[in-house]
């Protein structure tokens, strides 16, 4: 065992939640942790430094874009991902399959892989489990995501099976992959647990990537339209059955609440698009919940987006300032907003580690639902 190997230590829990932290070849990952989206090597709108001031441990990268544009081998040449887009701290990368299965067109899946064409140009592509891998190896994240497929909303029980049973295969295929690959110390491989909302699915499909062994658990296939009550009992069914010492990953999840919910049910990752996603929309979070900055009652409105907010957006600007930014589509809108929202995701997730220490979930949790929650 050397000083970088890839660990997770558990400091405290309250009820199903726990806080602690995830030690990688390039960092610390504070969990409960939030992993803003830098799809293709940019957390869009902001540079890294702004990403990390926000408080970010870590980041996530994707597979599929990056191996489209521009190209696994280039970025691999001019020194890894993380040396290519300036962010020296972890980086976790997803495998592919999701954004193949929501981007790309003309997908055919096989045992051995998907076959798909750009979003970009048509080209044609495939992804194997191996592939997967070898482009995750070639970005040199931190953290890879074996190759899996996440059914579209509504499948049968049947078709839920069958990919699940797949992503077992591809997992167990994943991992040998990875070994092979002779990767540094402090980096990991992740299964994915898929099942769709069949708990009894979820959980042989726990029980298999178990078996084959990994040094994270990720759940995959929520989040993708069902309503959040079915997400929250799928994660509590699902949790259980996963190893306490093991960080757990609820993959693209979710608005605040829904990040609230899944964290007291006893998951430690995230990552999302919402903050970055819905800010450069205009769409800005706050303690009392979402609002919209392009609303007419900012146009007057000499106070900060958020006075609680300690981001640039609402140390040093007006909300009419940003409103105006971004009902005039400034390029200053898009950062500001996207530096407000991240600077609150990450509070967020201070606030509920704060809590988890202090034996006080459920204290907060009650707290944020009324927006007198203080983080
Ligand atoms: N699998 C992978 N990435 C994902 C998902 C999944 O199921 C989801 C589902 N919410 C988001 N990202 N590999
Ligand atoms: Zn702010």
């Amino acid at each position: 065992m050397t000083a970088t190997d890839f660990r997770f230590h558990v400091e405290a829990r309250d009820g199903a939640a726990r806080v602690g932290n995830i030690r990688t070849g390039r960092g610390v990952i504070r969990t409960p942790a939030f992993m803003p989206v830098g799809t293709a090597a940019t957390v869009k709108a902001v540079p890294p430094e702004a990403v990390r001031k926000a408080g970010a441990d870590i980041l996530l990268g994707n597979t599929y874009h990056l191996m489209l544009r521009p190209g696994a081998e280039r970025v691999a040449g001019l020194g890894g991902l993380h040396k290519f887009m300036n962010w020296p701290h972890p980086i976790l990368t997803d495998s592919g399959g999701f954004q193949v299965m929501s981007l790309a067109s003309l997908r055919k899946i096989t045992e051995e892989g998907v076959a798909f064409r750009s979003h970009h140009d048509g080209s044609a592509h495939a992804m194997s489990p191996e592939r997967s891998i070898e482009i995750q190896r070639l970005l040199d994240s931190d953290i890879a995501m074996q190759l899996d497929e996440c059914v579209a909303l509504p499948a049968s029980r049947e078709e839920t099976a069958r990919a699940m049973q797949l992503s077992l295969r591809w997992a167990r295929r994943s991992k040998a992959a990875f070994e092979a690959s002779a990767p540094p110390p402090g980096r990991a491989l992740f299964g994915i647990v898929q099942g769709g909302t069949e708990q009894d699915l979820r959980q042989e499909s726990a029980q298999g990537l178990i078996e084959i062994g990994f040094p994270g658990y990720a759940l995959g296939g929520l989040a993708v339209g069902e309503p959040q009550a079915v997400m929250f009992e799928v994660i509590a069914a699902t949790t259980p059955h996963l190893p306490q010492e093991r960080p757990r990953y609820l993959m693209g999840v979710g608005k605040p609440a829904d990040i609230v919910g899944a964290v007291a049910r006893g998951i430690d990752m995230f990552d999302c698009v919402i903050p970055t996603r819905s800010g450069r929309n205009g769409q800005a979070f706050t303690r009392q919940g979402a609002v919209n900055i392009r609303n007419a009652k900012y146009a007057d409105e000499p106070r900060p987006l958020d006075d609680k907010c300690r981001c640039p957006a609402c140390r040093d600007y007006s909300a009419a300032y940003i409103h105006h930014l971004v009902r005039s589509s400034e390029i200053l809108g898009a950062t500001l907003m996207t530096a407000h929202n991240l600077t609150y995701y990450q509070d967020l997730m201070a606030g509920l580690r704060t809590a988890i220490r202090r034996g006080q979930l459920a204290a907060f949790v009650a707290d944020f639902e009324t927006g007198a929650a203080d983080y």
